[in-house]
């Protein structure tokens, strides 16, 4: 990419495309193209068409999706196929025609299967049956993998896919239905300090597994690889350590300086019992995440603490 080559972020309000923007910023990118969904929905095939052949953007960071939790990904099935198949079919397919120069899709770590071995290679895409809280997700995701493999195929077309494994950090969703679990518990927990509760509430066991990386490495591995990678394989994104639910719950406890109880509502699915990444593909093309669950928790109550009201 040149500095002034022309950069599509689509999803930049998002905690992703955000943190890739400002990453592109922070790297001397001056040409980035954005819209907010209210300017351009996605999901309209005209609507992209028109901006894509107005436009014609040189490089594409597809992070526009609807994302959520265990709970949003398990209730509202419908949306979360169409809406990420009508996106991503209407960015990949538009930023070909129109003659992109690249374009790097984001996928996500539950395309694999639910019992996969773990730590999970890339090969190991389409080898199992799908976790089934969140299949219509993962397989839109996984047609996103397959289309941009196919444009590869078919036309030359430069498209590359990353998984990155569960994120969190600045720009979060901390609604307590729709959101993942780290800024559910973060805001649970800060709200049971505020209040002088003895206890807060921890979906499911406690005993599922999950591997967090903080928002601003997805993003710097994300410019890394557009900047360094061109070719056919999809690289996993992830920190290589994971920990149980419980013990996140511990850890973001001792960031917000709070000593209840932990209290589990078993009612609540648990979803995949474990997700960790292989990253060594990743490790052997020069990049490694650098910021600890720790650090990354700090970052991400401060930035909660600021933004309380639109949090
Ligand atoms: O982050 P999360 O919603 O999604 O939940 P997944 C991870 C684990 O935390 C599950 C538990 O075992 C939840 O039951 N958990 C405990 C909670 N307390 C809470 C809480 O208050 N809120 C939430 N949300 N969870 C998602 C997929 O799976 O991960 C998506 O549904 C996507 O498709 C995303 O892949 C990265 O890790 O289970």
């Amino acid at each position: 990419m040149r500095k002034d080559s022309k950069i599509y972020v689509a999803g930049h309000r998002g905690m992703v495309g955000s943190a890739i923007a400002r990453k592109l910023t922070e790297a001397g990118y001056t040409n980035l193209l954005l819209r907010t969904s209210k300017e351009l929905d996605l999901r309209d095939s005209s609507a992209t068409k028109a901006f894509f052949e107005t436009e014609k953007p040189e490089y594409i960071f597809q992070a526009a999706a609807k994302v959520g939790g265990i709970l949003a990904n398990n209730t509202l099935r419908a949306e979360f196929i169409y809406d990420n198949l009508q996106i991503q079919n209407n960015i990949i397919h538009n930023a070909y025609v129109n003659g992109a120069e690249k374009l790097l899709f984001l996928g996500s770590s539950c395309i694999y299967p639910k019992l996969a071995p773990q730590p999970i290679k890339e090969e190991y895409l389409l080898t199992g049956a799908l976790e089934p809280t969140n299949e219509p997700y993962a397989v839109a995701k996984i047609a996103g993998i397959k289309m941009c493999e196919a444009y590869r195929d078919q036309y030359g077309f430069k498209a590359i896919s990353v998984m990155p494994t569960n994120l969190y950090g600045p720009g979060d969703n901390f609604d307590l239905q729709s959101s993942h679990v780290l800024p559910a518990l973060m805001r649970k927990v800060h709200e049971a300090k505020e209040q002088g509760s003895s206890e807060f509430m921890i979906w499911g066991s406690g005993t599922p597994m999950r591997e967090f990386l903080y928002c601003e490495d997805l993003a710097d591995a994300c410019v890394f690889l557009m900047e360094s990678y061109d070719g056919k394989e999809i690289f996993n994104i992830g920190t290589g350590e994971d920990c149980t639910i419980r013990e996140l719950a511990l850890a973001i406890m001792e960031t917000v300086g709070y000593e209840g109880e932990l209290v589990f509502d078993r009612s609540k699915p648990d979803g995949t019992p474990r997700k960790l990444l292989d990253v060594s593909r990743l490790a052997e093309a020069g990049w490694k995440a650098k910021t600890s669950l720790t650090d990354g928790l700090s970052k991400t109550y401060k930035w909660f603490l600021e933004n309380e009201a639109a949090a």
